[in-house]
């Protein structure tokens, strides 16, 4: 239980105020907060919503305290209070994603209408509040009926996925103009098909590599298909990138390996036309005539995730020839033994903008403690308001240094369902009381808030972004 005296925590004159970072940051900076559908919206028996293969983890008891997303953060009922907190914190902008099931039950097919009105609902509510919405496709809650016919390992889904995406275009293109396909296509490819074990582990190198180019293509099909229907459209894709590093001397291969799977699989060939060298071998069986510029449609944005740095281990025995390696001692690290590592957010935020060349907005960073942290029924939390200083400093030095950042999102708005891990792991600048639904800000909302008013009001006036110096 939180104490009522910590709902309304002010910065004053405090760690906001004084924060030195935003000095390169443009007036027409973006500061957001992102979520993700199944991660808050719960409601997943309700108004015709189709199962996702989230869904069937959680019933099969497959996440950590057997968690479902059935209630989650009830956002689908509570969505307006939610959007009350993003207007207290000041947010320009906040990234969610649309529940593929919830608008095609089966993934295909008749479009359910109770679906499309949530949406109608708080898309209206946002922009009623003043706030952009930013409007993500694909979060990893692939329609049940669709991974029983093969999921992404099937190329009939990349039509799917483009009739998914006209709906979408259709029924809000009139009100949002900010889309994204997909969010970090590395991370639910490489965790389901190549280093996956137990009842998920599905499938081989085969499957991977087919899944990879199935995604990349539904991605530039959908990007046509949002584009021919949108107006003002803006459009692009959300990454996770970081530095994967060897955890000795003797795994700078496999780091090296790791990095091509993990960091240039999609973004490559979407904003590059090409799979990286190390992969093109591996990919040539799936690629047909004309694929590669299917994938490689123009785009508006970059879509950068981070959170720190990985290591990496040979592993000859692997699929892919590595695993997740031992981390070196020393780094500080977030009680759920993720690096804290800003200076490899400024080297990824320079590389990404310069290899890619779009502007790059940070759709995810935040910071993963337990909850253990809470047991004392602390909100205090100032090691995420640490982390999140030193990210945002860490990006204003790329900004310093020519990169050109348009935009940041913290991940995420509330404490939500965390996947394999379930509601023990808690991001949120808001924590969430599980049993009764009861949101508390917590001391890293109001610093955010601060944060966002004092940029806001001091940052310089918007100009044309610098050349990018080089990688730091
Ligand atoms: O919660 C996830 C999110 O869904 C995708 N990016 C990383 C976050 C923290 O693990």
């Amino acid at each position: 239980m939180i104490p009522a005296e910590h709902t309304g925590i002010s910065t004053g004159t405090g760690a906001a105020a004084r924060f030195p970072a935003t000095a390169a940051l443009r007036r027409d900076f973006i500061w957001g907060v992102s979520t993700s559908a199944f991660q808050i919206e719960g409601a997943t028996r309700e108004d015709g919503r189709g199962l996702s293969v989230w869904d069937t983890y959680g019933l099969k008891g497959q996440i950590a305290n057997k968690d479902t997303g059935d209630i989650a953060c009830d956002h689908y009922h509570r969505y307006a209070e939610d959007i009350g907190l993003m207007q207290r914190l000041g947010v320009q902008a906040y990234r969610f994603s649309v529940a593929w099931p919830r608008l095609l039950p089966t993934g295909r097919g008749a479009p359910n209408e109770a679906g499309l009105a949530f949406y109608d609902r708080l898309i209206d509510a946002l922009l009623a509040a003043g706030i952009e919405p930013w409007l993500c496709l694909y979060h990893w809650d692939m329609p049940q009926a669709l991974d029983d016919v093969g999921g992404w390992t099937n190329r009939d889904i990349v039509g799917w996925f483009a009739d998914y995406a006209a709906l979408v275009a259709n029924r809000y293109g009139d009100r949002v103009k900010r889309f994204a396909t997909f969010n970090e296509p590395s991370i639910f490819t490489i965790f389901a098909q190549a280093t996956g074990g137990g009842e998920r582990d599905m499938r081989n190198v085969d499957t991977f590599h087919r899944c990879i180019h199935n995604v990349n293509l539904a991605h530039g099909a959908a990007v046509d298909a949002l584009r021919d229907r949108v107006a003002g459209s803006l459009i692009g894709a959300i990454h996770n990138c970081q530095p994967c590093l060897p955890s000795t001397p003797a795994d700078a291969q496999a780091a090296q390996r790791s990095s091509v799977y993990w960091n240039q699989a999609f973004p490559d060939p979407q904003c590059l036309g090409a799979y990286p060298a190390l992969m093109q071998e591996a990919m040539a069986p799936y690629i047909e005539p004309g694929d590669m510029a299917r994938i490689h449609r123009p785009l508006d944005w970059f879509g950068l995730n981070h959170y720190g740095p990985s290591y990496v281990k040979a592993d000859p025995g692997s699929r892919l020839g590595w695993q997740f390696g031992e981390k070196p001692d020393g780094i500080p690290q977030t009680p759920i033994g993720w690096m804290i590592e800003p200076d490899a957010f400024r080297d990824t935020l320079l590389t990404v903008a310069k290899t890619y060349a779009l502007p790059v907005y940070v759709m995810e960073n935040g910071f993963g403690d337990s909850d253990k942290t809470y047991a004392a029924g602390a909100i205090n939390d100032e090691n995420r308001i640490a982390y999140l200083k030193a990210y945002i400093g860490a990006l204003d030095e790329a900004a310093a240094a020519g990169a050109d950042i348009r935009g940041y999102f913290v991940w995420s708005l509330l404490d939500n369902f965390e996947w394999d891990s379930g509601y023990g792991v808690r991001f949120g600048l808001t924590y969430i009381d599980y049993a009764t639904q009861q949101r508390t800000p917590k001391a890293s909302f109001a610093w955010y808030r601060g944060l966002i008013k004092s940029a806001r009001a001091g940052a310089p006036e918007p100009g044309p972004a610098v050349p990018v110096l080089g990688t730091g």
